[in-house]
């Protein structure tokens, strides 16, 4: 019994090795052409769908089959995509969650089906890991500690604030708010003044920075803009230079996301500082499916990605090797 046992493990070893090995840049190699659903938020901002190109650019250079859903920011949109890619029996799943809860059940669904998931970007909010092979993200709560750091440092420590939050119930809202918070609360006379939810977008941020404004006497007492992201700093640029003020100076304004669109921005004298936060978790999400369908060994239940702190002082450069405008 012992020497079939040890037969059978050194042909399984063998077909293991032979079947999963890597390509020359060393990602583990598909076993064949696969086909993986990505169920993406939406297309709410700049870096949203640089995102959603870098997923599609990785997939396509691996000779993935995509199959790309675009949620329109609906919760209920995803979990009727993640349901069709089980129907359709993809081989795996990657899921950027627009918000927190209400993931458990599809999860479930999909692993009756055998068919791994890995959650990319924002987080979902469960009590089984087993329902996900891996989630590869930034840490927003240190995104929001850098973005406080640099305004505290900017002012003194002295800055009534207004924050325009990300979506209600999204991971990157709740934990750019909570770093934030955090090192402002060693600054007596730092306060956050105002505080809404602009949705990650540029209208958004620009119709909520307008009511700050006037509810703010015309927004001569507010001394800077916490955006949740560059889109809605954006928005806010707008809203300010309409009251009449100048935007980087008389309001200073950090954010999120170190998109082009920001650069610029802070090229012009209309922004302050960014903090970057990498669109690339394509290739990372992939590696974590295809080394499971290898049978390889699991990996870590967290992929973490980071980015550092940009201002005006690099923006012209940064925009120029981002964009290749010279
Ligand atoms: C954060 C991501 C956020 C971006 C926004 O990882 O979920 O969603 O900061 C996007 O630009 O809308």
């Amino acid at each position: 019994m012992r020497i079939t046992t040890l037969f059978l493990q050194a042909i399984l070893l063998t077909c293991l090795t032979a079947c999963g090995g890597s390509d020359d840049s060393g990602a583990p190699a598909a076993p064949e052409a696969l086909t993986i659903g990505f169920s993406q938020v939406g297309s709410e901002s700049s870096w949203r769908t640089s995102f959603s190109d870098s997923v599609r650019t990785e997939a396509a250079a691996r000779g993935i089959d995509l199959k790309f859903s675009d949620a329109q920011q609906k919760q209920e949109n995803q979990i009727k995509a993640i349901r069709s890619f089980i129907a359709q029996g993809v081989d795996g799943m990657v899921v950027a969650p627009v918000v927190e809860t209400g993931w458990k059940p599809v999860l479930e669904e999909a692993k009756r089906a055998g068919i791994p998931v890995v959650i990319v970007d924002r987080n979902m909010a469960l009590d089984d890991d087993s329902l996900y092979l891996t989630r590869i993200a930034s840490d927003f709560v240190e995104e929001g500690r850098k973005a406080a750091r640099w305004l505290m440092d900017a002012t003194g420590g002295v800055c009534d604030i207004v924050e325009l939050q990300g979506t209600v119930g999204a991971t990157a809202a709740i934990d750019r708010m909570t770093g934030f918070n955090e090192v402002i609360a060693d600054y007596p006379q730092a306060t956050i003044i105002r505080s809404q939810t602009g949705d990650f977008t540029r209208s958004k941020g620009k119709e909520v920075m307008e009511s700050f404004l006037k509810a703010e006497n015309g927004g001569n007492e507010i001394c800077a803009v916490w955006a949740h992201n560059d889109e809605m700093a954006i928005g806010a640029v707008l809203a300010i230079k309409e009251a009449g003020l100048d935007p980087g100076d008389d309001i200073l304004i950090v954010s999120v996301d170190a998109v082009p669109d920001i650069f610029k921005a802070m090229a012009d004298g209309d922004t302050n500082a960014t903090v970057e936060l990498s669109p690339h978790m394509g290739g990372p999400a992939f590696d974590a499916i295809i080394n499971y369908l290898n049978g390889g060994p699991a990996g870590p239940k967290l992929v973490s990605i980071n980015g550092d702190l940009y201002t005006q002082e690099t923006a012209a450069e940064e925009y120029a090797r981002r964009t290749g405008a010279n």
